[in-house]
């Protein structure tokens, strides 16, 4: 059994690959690994609101745990939402089953209304859940991840009200009112900031930052609107170790740029040429990605065909991180991402 003493616990596998350092084999771990799809998560969910869940410690560490294994993931994300900081700054959001404002922000007045306070004080469990979580992870040496929205994915829901398919409210504000943009994207980027830094001071070992949204933009948008967004974040919350994974959902046209932002890790969706992705990234960066979510309602040896692709195409990345391209679906089957998991430890046999 020479090999099992060569094998990397799950916390060193994670961060040597966000790192870009020698691994056994890539990490795996899903976005939206807890949720829906699990019928353990809808029975503690049962009769409760998503934002009780939330903000419920002893039922988040349950949901947020669940993962591990019921489907073999290797790296617990915390549950939570990208709104929970949004609710510390005094706005009303409700989920059905996304975010919903009944008050969009439009004006001026509306973003100077917003509370600046410290999100220790304002969603306090959020920090109290990662606390737990650290805890109870330990002795299997499971690393945990923090994560939060990116500002122009919280701003394309806050000017919108809800979500959409092409957020025209917001790209009308681009051109029409950019000052008032440029001023919320300022509150949302000192807000993701301290919010970040408080999760990393809470325990998280990794963390990421969602931009499900910024692929609606052409590439010199994305460069006048969102890239020294990221900048800063990345600048400001970035540890030596705690690594900083960047995720662009519908972003093939903006690998170059997403880059440019500075974070350990791109994370990328099905769309993106993982060979592309690694070779640009070179020695920058580690890639994270990119089944298809749909993808897991195959067969399991099509699973395990596909993810062995994935790994062959990404074996030039100096590090990869095996995920889907987006979140597991209310109706991803429990089987599919087993098959998954268990196609990632597969590499490391063969
Ligand atoms: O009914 C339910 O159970 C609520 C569904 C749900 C869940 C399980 C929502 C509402 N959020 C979540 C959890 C969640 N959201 C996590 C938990 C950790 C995990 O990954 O297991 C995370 C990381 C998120 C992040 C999130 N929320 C993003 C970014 C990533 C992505 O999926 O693109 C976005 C855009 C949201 C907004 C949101 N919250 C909830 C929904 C259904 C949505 C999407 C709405 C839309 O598509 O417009």
């Amino acid at each position: 059994m020479s090999q099992a003493k060569n094998e990397l616990d799950p916390t060193e596998r994670m961060l040597r690959a966000c790192r870009g350092e020698s691994v056994d084999r890539p990490p795996v771990w899903l976005m939206r690994q807890a949720g829906r799809y699990l019928p353990e998560y809808r029975q503690i969910r049962e009769g409760t609101s998503f934002l009780e869940m939330c903000s419920d410690v002893d039922r988040a560490v349950a949901v947020s745990l669940q993962p591990i294994d019921l489907v073999g993931s290797e790296a617990v994300i915390l549950f939570s939402d990208i709104f929970v900081p949004v609710l510390g700054m005094g706005l009303e959001v409700e989920f059905a089953p996304g975010p919903t404002l009944a008050d969009p922000i439009r004006t001026h007045a509306q973003i100077e209304a917003m509370r600046q306070t410290d999100p220790r004080d304002e969603v306090p469990y959020v920090f109290e859940i990662l606390r737990r979580l650290r805890g109870e992870l330990a002795d299997r040496r499971i690393p945990l991840l923090g994560f939060a929205g990116a500002p122009f994915t919280l701003a394309a829901y806050l000017v919108e009200g809800s979500g959409s398919r092409d957020f025209a409210t917001l790209k009308t504000m681009m051109v029409r009112e950019p000052d008032v943009l440029r001023s919320l994207l300022a509150r949302l980027t000192k807000l993701t900031v301290a919010y970040l830094e408080a999760q990393i001071e809470a325990g998280a070992q990794v963390v990421q930052l969602f931009d499900t949204w910024a692929g609606l933009l052409d590439a010199e948008s994305y460069r006048e609107w969102v890239l020294p967004v990221h900048r800063e974040i990345a600048r400001s919350t970035r540890r030596e170790d705690v690594p900083l994974i960047l995720y662009l959902n519908n972003g093939s046209h903006l690998l170059e740029l997403q880059l440019e932002a500075g974070a350990d890790v791109i994370s990328v969706d099905w769309r993106v040429d993982l060979e592309r992705a690694a070779s640009l990234a070179g020695r920058e960066a580690s890639v994270q990605g990119n089944l298809d979510p749909c993808l897991l309602a195959a067969s399991r040896e099509e699973i395990f065909s596909r993810v062995a692709r994935i790994a062959e195409q990404a074996s030039g990345a100096r590090g990869h991180i095996l995920n889907l391209g987006h979140g597991c679906l209310p109706s991803t089957p429990v089987e599919g991402v087993r098959a998954f998991t268990d196609a990632a430890r597969a590499l490391g046999r063969g």
